[in-house]
């Protein structure tokens, strides 16, 4: 590679190409990245893998930036809080805390469950929405089919579960080992790994997911969701539940 072509890359990835013309070795240093924050924890905030205006107008970018940013963050921040005197918290397994919170000393209990259940549910909410999600096939569709009564049943009764859902609170699909499905609901930020079962896939149906745009319209907001949702990664979270690797 030439010095040019090779100076070219590094204004490029800089993006401060316009301004070449400036002493090269200058801004050379300047570009080299700044060194990554100590991490405070074991817990990180997985990151997006799509722009947060990647589902407007269904869900708008701001809300999406909270949600993220703000209210996934604060859970991965009280986790963190929590690991600094209870060590084992941040290299368990996420399914073998929530699958034995009885285990857990009564002064974290209650914070491990609301915290924890959180990073597990958005952990899996940001995986299984996606631009360009395509249609359910395969297996999926097989298993929706035979256990929810085929698509239109499935989003009529998925909604109609996340509409009753009281006050905040998730609806899911769950599924079993042997791949059998179900819809169900949880309060809070309550897993069904707590019972021991997988999320397959669910949506949040707290008000700060949709507040913004929607109000007091979680019907219109939970019909809206189904055009977020990446098939694909749920066809993934199928297979791996039936092969008994499905985690959060
Ligand atoms: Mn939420």
């Amino acid at each position: 590679m030439s010095s040019m072509s090779r100076r070219q890359l590094m204004f490029a990835a800089t993006g401060i190409a316009a301004v070449a013309a400036a002493p090269r070795l200058v801004f050379a240093q300047a570009a080299a990245p700044a060194p990554a924050a100590a991490p405070t924890g074991p817990f990180t905030l997985p990151p997006l893998t799509y722009p947060t205006n990647a589902f407007e107008p269904h869900i708008d970018a701001k809300t999406m930036e909270i949600h993220h940013d703000k209210h996934h963050a604060a859970y991965v921040a009280n986790l963190n809080n929590v690991a600094k005197t209870n060590a084992q918290l941040g290299t368990a397994k996420i399914e073998d805390v929530l699958g034995n919170l009885n285990a857990l000393d009564d002064s974290i209990k209650f914070t491990v469950r609301n915290n924890l259940g959180g990073h597990a549910n958005h952990t899996m909410f940001w995986q299984i929405m996606g631009p360009n999600g395509g249609k359910p096939e395969g297996e999926v569709l097989a298993a929706i089919d035979r256990d929810l009564g085929g698509m239109e049943k499935f989003q009529n009764d998925f909604n109609a579960a996340g509409g009753r859902q009281f006050g905040s609170g998730w609806v899911f699909v769950t599924v079993a080992k042997d791949g059998k499905l179900a819809i169900e609901t949880r309060p809070n930020q309550d897993n069904p790994m707590m019972d021991g079962k997988r999320a397959l896939m669910g949506n949040d149906v707290w008000e700060h997911a949709y507040y913004l745009n929607y109000q007091n319209r979680r019907a219109d907001y939970l019909k809206a969701w189904w055009n977020t949702v990446n098939w694909a990664k749920i066809a993934e979270r199928y297979a791996a539940a039936k092969a008994g690797t499905l985690g959060a």
